[in-house]
């Protein structure tokens, strides 16, 4: 992202008020909320948005099936979010609903603009309409002739007459911006689909129903009170109308936006259709569209009918919301899908943050403590520990442009860095040996080294976790602001000094899941009667000794199709091809394979396979390797597992 804009106008998708908050939603919010508190924290005068999504066929359907109307049932169903993001602490400066009146005055007033511009049409469409994506569907793009082709369901034949936006007269402006900004889009993966859809030729779009009613009206001149906006229309339009667009224009300024954060199901809709919008209305371009993946359960799409929605406040509750905010940003990259599993986050929390980083506070706090009286003076740090600093301010340097390009889970693993140094060198130094050598001044700068990774890390991390780092920023007796941000961070190796005092553990270990939606086997197991227990035994037997799994053990394993992209050999090595295997992230993966002996790098280069794409990374001969291929080996050597059809890289396997 460039630093030349001052401002920071940052939003989250407006949430459909069809259902309530899940952990999918939730992520968008935190990645925006991390943002937008990196922002204010950097200096940026920072506006941040989200908000709810009300009109449409969907939302008047969702009400009438429950009996109520459109508009008690939106404000309940909204009023559900706004308390989730309050009670999240999410740091947004507005809250936006499209059936305020403000915003519906902004969307006629765009109408109005695209229309007195000649951009916009009347006509009649004929054609089918997908009321749960909200989308129109030209009858080629269809499953089965009838069915949609993003969710599924089936959808309705309208024939209506209808307003058009003339969309196709700006598939070549579309396409040099896409051109003249390459990261406009993130990843950049996602740019080179969007630009393939576009090249493929572009629709006019129609932009006014006339068969129900719920949505903003035309404007009163064009005199026509049977049609209301397309839903898309109506919602892309919340960007600007919350800065005043069509009213005060009072926050105007902070156009245009810094970063659109939305997940890829809607990155066509802001992607192609948001920024034409703009183009008429004469309004300058996003900086950036940033669209991630999608989260899963076990495996599948979370959907309240099959019941495995993952409920983001009873997480947050269970595992402390921190703690959650920092595992959902760690654990998946941007731009590619996780799967919501309790083990991953206990993990995450009784390693990288309990023990790299709760300990090491505490260490911290009881060295200073025992030898100090919790006085910590870093003067002579730089004398003793130059190395050591030099590798935490390497670090540092490369977390502003991680952050800012969306790589939310390299930033915390650089962040991660200078812990291992902190914890390194107090095995390496000892700081008791040097207290019993008499070396007080080393060890005290030792103690100064620590302090100060503690200190910087906690301003790096408040974005994340603003609670955790809020306290350790008091035990460390100092305020995270922007004036400690400049001056720790941005500034030299200034000394500083501290006073440590005592705190709770900030990461308790937790030593089984604590959520009931995923009960641990084991447990199930305990509370089996013993017939169960022992039929199941004879079961167990019949399959030679392997042991059962149930499907949730079987859905740890994360398997996707890979599309080999590179492919050469391992020097010296007998065995093993070193392959760079798309996975449908923003960059291939690296993987080493025992293969050689039946497979060249030539044989294995655009094939496809079968990735385990969840295994922690190993090293061989050298070489990192960050997941394994299936294959199947008998007496007659071995053959690969590939999809029996090509299939987009990245696509689950289970
Ligand atoms: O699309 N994993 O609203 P929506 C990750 N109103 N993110 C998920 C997710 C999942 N399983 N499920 C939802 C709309 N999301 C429109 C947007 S904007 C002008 C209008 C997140 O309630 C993700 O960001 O269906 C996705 O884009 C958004 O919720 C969609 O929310």
């Amino acid at each position: 992202m460039s630093s030349c804009h001052k401002k920071a106008y940052i939003t989250t998708p407006i949430y459909y008020v069809n259902d309530i908050a899940h952990i999918g939603h939730a992520y968008t919010t935190i990645i925006a909320d991390t943002l937008a508190r990196y922002s204010r924290m950097s200096g940026l005068d920072t506006y941040f948005l989200t908000g709810t999504d009300e009109h449409g066929q969907k939302i008047e359907e969702a009400a009438k099936s429950r009996g109520k109307s459109t508009q008690a049932y939106a404000d309940e169903i909204s009023a559900t979010f706004k308390d989730l993001w309050d009670e999240f602490g999410i740091s947004y400066d507005k809250f936006i609903r499209t059936t305020d009146a403000d915003h519906m005055k902004g969307v006629q007033k765009a109408f109005s603009v695209m229309h007195d511009n000649g951009d916009i049409y009347k006509d009649v469409y004929k054609g089918h309409y997908c009321i749960s994506c909200e989308t129109f569907f030209p009858e080629s793009q269809l499953v089965d002739g009838e069915f949609c082709p993003e969710c599924g369901k089936p959808t309705t034949i309208v024939e209506e007459e209808s307003y058009f936006f003339k969309l196709s007269a700006y598939q070549d402006k579309l396409l040099a911006w896409y051109k003249e900004n390459p990261d406009c889009i993130l990843p950049k993966s996602k740019r080179n689909e969007v630009i393939r859809f576009v090249e493929g030729g572009l629709n006019d779009l129609s932009i006014t129903r006339t068969s129900f009613d719920w949505g903003v009206k035309l404007p009163a001149n064009l005199n026509d009170p049977k049609h209301v906006m397309y839903v898309w229309l109506d919602a892309l339009m919340n960007y600007v109308t919350a800065l005043g667009y069509g009213n005060d224009e009072a926050n105007m300024d902070f156009w245009p936006a810094r970063v659109h954060l939305i997940g890829k199901d809607i990155l066509r809709f802001h992607a192609v259709y948001w920024p034409a919008f703009l183009m008429s209305l004469g309004l300058p371009m996003p900086k950036h569209i940033a669209a991630h993946g999608w989260w899963t359960r076990d495996g599948e799409k979370m959907s309240k009918s099959k019941g495995n929605v993952v409920d983001p406040r009873e997480v947050a509750n269970a595992y402390g919301l921190d703690n959650f905010r920092y595992f959902m940003l760690r654990e998946v990259p941007f731009g590619g899908d996780g799967d919501f599993s309790q083990k991953a986050l206990i993990d995450r929390i009784n390693s990288d943050l309990g023990n790299d980083l709760g300990n090491l506070l505490n260490r911290l706090i009881g060295m200073s403590g025992k030898y100090f009286e919790g006085k910590v003076d870093s003067s002579n740090v730089s004398k003793y520990y130059q190395e050591e600093l030099n590798e935490v301010h390497d670090s540092l340097d490369k977390l502003e442009p991680l952050i800012f390009d969306m790589q939310i889970h390299r930033y915390l693993e650089e962040l991660w860095r200078p812990l291992s140094v902190a914890n390194k060198s107090i095995d390496k130094y000892q700081p008791w040996t040097l207290m019993k050598e008499g070396k007080e001044e080393e060890a005290m700068a030792l103690n100064g080294l620590i302090a100060g990774i503690l200190a910087k890390v906690a301003i790096m991390l408040y974005p994340v976790m603003p609670e955790v780092c809020t306290k350790i920023s008091a035990a460390l007796h100092f305020t995270i602001d922007n004036d400690t941000w400049n001056r720790m961070i941005k500034g030299t190796n200034l000394p500083e000094t501290f006073t440590l005092e005592k705190i709770e553990p900030l990461f308790p270990r937790v030593e089984e899941p604590l959520l009931e939606q995923a009960e641990p086997i084991d447990k199930k197991e305990e509370e089996k009667k013993p017939e169960q227990k022992s039929k199941q035994k004879t079961e167990s037997k019949k399959e030679e000794g392997i042991a059962l799994i149930g499907i949730d053990q079987f859905f740890q394993t994360s398997l996707k199709v890979g599309t080999v992209v590179k492919a050469e050999e391992v020097p010296k090595s007998k065995k093993l091809l070193l392959l760079q295997v798309d996975v449908g992230e923003e960059e291939p993966r690296q993987v080493v394979a025992g293969i050689k002996e039946w497979y060249s790098a030539d044989d294995m280069l655009d094939t496809q396979v079968c990735v385990v794409a969840n295994l922690k990374p190993a090293k061989l001969m050298g070489y990192k390797s960050e997941g394994m291929l299936l294959a199947a080996k008998d007496e007659n050597g071995l053959c690969m597992i590939r999809p029996e059809k090509p299939k987009t890289a990245g696509t689950p396997i289970g």
